[in-house]
């Protein structure tokens, strides 16, 4: 093994090499800012529209990360601690740099350091490109995830892709979403460590057989494969003033250098130079969710790709401390599935251990299966992840054969507890037979795994009762709920100081490692000067966010206006539809004289679209046709704005969640797993109107009936209502609603591209609406109003405010990993100094 090649070897060593800690201070950060700057970046003037002083400050900022990182990885090797992995096609991770200053308490000394310089740190942070290695709810909520997991000092390691393109941008032509791609590592990506001392090589293709071993026994093995290597890059994540630094690893696919040499040796240069290019297409770009869009041979690779090199990481990991016996291995770790994406690590971990290790099938087993936990992020039936068989077998030989054993054992289980059910053997099967057969990737998940949970009290019954009933009729213990979360760092102490400042004044600043303190707030809500410095504070940050949409779009908000905004993915499901036909409700009333007592409002929608997803871009089409036609039309002034807010990212939820009035939650009942922007806004005293959906069920519980605009049919409701549903006798029955439709279909919002809508305005009007918008129409209206009526009365409207932020304190991810850690991990917390 050469030197590259030896990983760290125990503890002492880096004792020895490393010093005492840099200082803090903004004198030590001003002259390693410098230092990077001159002569690392090689930078002989001072300027701020390049990126190289925001790259001079994460570096500076990195050394004092990278202290703490190795001291908890010191920490972690002494004590030979029980870890958990979680495995995520996704980490939305965001912006860093201000997470970083913020966690180690030095957001006061760079911003010295800086003023130094004559430049404002937020100048400095605004250089920072969104790491968007997700698509939305799924993908924040493992960056959350990491962060609580840091802050509580629990032994969690991230293991996720790094993709050379992460979530498209969107920008706006005609209405249109157009996307581009994002290059976000263009300029570098100054946090993360290569590591290419562990490097992993991972195989695809080729055949299986069988062979006879040294040892005289008959073993499968997996030959021809055409490999790739897997090249881990660490990001370091910081916990909140605590001293630890967990990590992020995320792979990068390169192609070997035995395989471009063979076939460069063969005289095929542009063979070798096209093997290269498809090795490395495997990390190339982030997978945009569309159920639509699924079944594409490229994604399962980047599933297996991550599955398989992150258990190697750590079978690897485990043999360098304690050889080759891997007794006590399941003891020591925990794999968490974010949704099915990783579901391949199942059989991944059974070959590594059959085929790698020489382990017998029943040993292997025990240590899956008491080792991988799946957690499900949705109920829609088409969004559950299934690869055709015959895909499987040309990519995945040997882990196809897996699962069919699995499969086997699995149902012999099921027809000694139900003799004869054939029915129930065919809808259990981790095959599905029928049309093109294929395996599904959920019941894998199942069948693997000691634990399966929902992400929301409602979710999580609802998987019980519906999606995996057999399941959870055959193993009842192994479902639970995990009610999901945010972290309250990044989504109120650090995106919004003003309220911070208020709150903190008012009950110190534990709350930021302790959620639930927020309760004490409740005691100040009749507190006069309090109330006047919440009031205060939410209309700072709603000049800020009018001020962003004036940047983006060009609209002029009044901050008196009541803002009211929906942003999220574009789907049918979260229904932006029904907030249209509210929109143009409004309008419709100002267009007969009937809006001079409504409140003034903006309502602002923003979210991207699947490429594929047809529907999902026609209705931004319809937000932005209707939007440009009601503020440009006079009658509306002072009374109505609707905007499209382009490029919605984690950056852009920083800024509107902080200045939010209402929070719109409206997806049609049973259909949201959980929702996690609802809580954002929560914390940040906006009020909700929605429906029993979701964690909406569990924040109207925590905030009071009173304090919650709920509208909209319930699941079961729902269920009723479907098979006679008739949505044209519903409007027939509307005045109001048949005047929005009437105006929809009269081309007053696409003259120059007439029927472009119809699709759209089709879809809610068919009795097959698998989304029932009709059906809520008259309940979402009339909560409006009650809205107004509320906003009306400003002291009202703080009190709920107040109260609404006072009652988030369940809703932090340091609740939800405490949850995780007390059922299915079980770690114990690492301490630093
Ligand atoms: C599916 C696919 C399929 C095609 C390729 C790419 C791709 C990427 C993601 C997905 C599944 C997305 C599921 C998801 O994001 N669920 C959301 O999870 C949130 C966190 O638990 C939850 O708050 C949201 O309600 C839920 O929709």
């Amino acid at each position: 093994m050469n030197v590259l090649n030896e990983p760290e070897s125990g503890p002492g060593k880096l004792e020895f090499l490393q010093k005492s800690h840099l200082a803090m201070d903004a004198d030590a950060l001003l002259s390693d800012l410098s230092h990077y700057y001159t002569r690392m970046l090689g930078r002989r003037t001072l300027r701020t529209d390049t990126p190289f002083l925001y790259q001079a400050l994460v570096h500076a900022v990195r050394d004092r990360l990278m202290e703490r990182w190795n001291d908890t990885n010191i920490e972690l090797e002494r004590e030979g601690a029980r870890r958990a992995c979680y495995l995520s096609m996704e980490f939305l991770m965001g912006r860093l740099l201000h997470n970083a200053l913020f966690s180690l308490d030095c957001v006061n000394a760079s911003d010295e350091a800086l003023q130094a310089l004559g430049v404002e740190l937020g100048q400095v942070e605004a250089a920072e490109q969104d790491a968007g290695l997700g698509n939305g709810g799924l993908g924040r909520l493992a960056a959350c995830f990491l962060d609580s997991c840091a802050t509580l000092g629990l032994p969690v390691i991230g293991y996720g892709l790094r993709y050379q393109y992460g979530m498209f941008r969107q920008h706006m032509e005609n209405g249109y979403q157009v996307e581009d791609p994002d290059p976000w590592l263009r300029d570098g990506f100054p946090w993360e460590i290569e590591r290419i001392e562990l490097a992993r090589t991972i195989r695809f293709g080729g055949r299986t057989t069988s062979v006879t071993d040294a040892e005289g026994r008959r073993r499968r093995v997996w030959v021809e494969t055409r490999d790739v290597l897997a090249i881990p890059y660490d990001v370091p994540i910081p916990g909140y003033r605590n001293g630890v630094v967990n990590t992020l690893r995320l792979w990068s696919a390169e192609a070997t250098n035995e395989f471009d040499l063979e076939e460069f040796n063969a005289g095929s240069y542009t063979e070798a130079v096209e093997a290269k290019n498809a090795a490395e297409n495997i990390s190339m770009v982030l997978y945009p969710n569309t159920a639509t869009e699924s079944g594409h041979e490229l994604r399962l690779r980047q599933q297996y790709f991550l599955a398989s090199a992150s258990l190697q990481d750590i079978l690897a990991d485990w043999q360098r401390r304690h050889g080759p016996d891997l007794e006590g291995f399941a003891d020591k770790h925990c794999f968490q599935l974010n949704d099915t994406h990783p579901a391949v690590a199942v059989a991944e971990l059974m070959r590594l251990l059959m085929d790698v290790h020489g382990m017998g099938w029943n040993e292997a087993w025990e240590i899956t299966r008491s080792t991988m936990a799946y957690t499900n992020h949705t109920l829609l039936p088409e969004a559950l992840e299934t690869w055709p068989v015959a895909m499987f077998e040309r990519l995945l030989p040997r882990l196809l054969e897996i699962i069919y054993e699995i499969n086997a054992r699995f149902l012999d289980e099921v027809s000694i507890r139900w003799p004869g059910d054939n029915a129930r053997l065919a809808r259990m099967s981790l095959i599905d037979e029928n049309g093109q057969r294929s395996v599904r990737m959920a019941y894998l998940a199942i069948v693997g795994s000691f634990s399966v949970n929902g992400v929301a009290a409602l979710h999580s019954r609802l998987l019980r009762e519906g999606l995996f009933r057999d399941f959870a009729e055959l193993w009842p213990e192994k479902f639970n709920n995990k009610t999901n979360g945010v972290t309250q760092r990044r989504w109120l102490a650090a995106c919004n100081p003003e309220l911070n400042a208020v709150i903190t004044d008012a009950i110190g600043e534990g709350w930021v490692t302790d959620l639930e303190q927020l309760d004490r707030l409740r005691q100040q809500v009749e507190n006069t000067a309090f109330r006047d410095a919440w009031q205060s504070s939410r209309q700072a940050n709603k000049a800020r966010l009018a001020a962003l949409v004036q940047s983006r779009t060009g609209v002029t908000l009044d901050t008196q206006m009541l803002f009211d905004v929906q942003v999220k993915r574009i789907h049918e499901y979260k229904r932006q539809l029904l907030n249209v036909l509210h929109a143009v409700h409004l309008y419709d009333r100002i267009r007969r004289g009937d809006g001079d007592d409504l409140v003034p409002r903006a309502i602002i929608i923003g979210g991207k679209a699947a490429p594929g997803y047809v529907m999902a871009k026609a209705i931004i089409k319809l937000v932005s046709d209707v939007a440009q036609t009601i503020n440009g039309d006079p009658a509306t002034a002072g009374k109505l704005r609707v905007i499209f807010y382009p490029d919605y990212n984690v950056t852009a939820m920083e800024a509107i969640c902080t200045g939010a009035d209402l929070s719109e939650q409206i997806s049609t009942a049973g259909k949201e797993a959980s929702g996690t922007g609802n809580m954002k806004f929560m914390m940040n005293g906006a009020v909700t109107i929605g429906t029993l959906d979701g964690a909406n069920v569990e924040i109207r519980d925590a905030v009071g009936k009173e304090n919650f605009f709920l509208f909209g049919h319930t699941v079961e409701e729902i269920a009723e209502i479907r098979p006679a549903y008739d949505p044209a006798a519903i409007i027939a029955g509307d005045e109001d609603f048949r005047r929005v439709v009437d105006l929809l279909q009269s081309g007053h919002f696409c003259r120059h591209e007439p029927g472009v809508h119809d699709a759209v305005v089709a879809s809610f009007q068919q009795p097959g609406d698998p989304w029932m918008t009709a059906a809520d129409f008259r309940g979402f209206v009339d909560a409006q109003q009650a809205v107004e009526a509320a906003f009306r009365d400003s002291g009202r409207w703080t009190t709920m405010s107040i109260l609404n932020t006072a009652c988030s304190g369940r809703f932090s991810t340091d609740r939800t990993m405490r949850d995780y850690n007390d059922d299915i991990w079980r770690l114990e917390p690492v301490k630093m100094a």
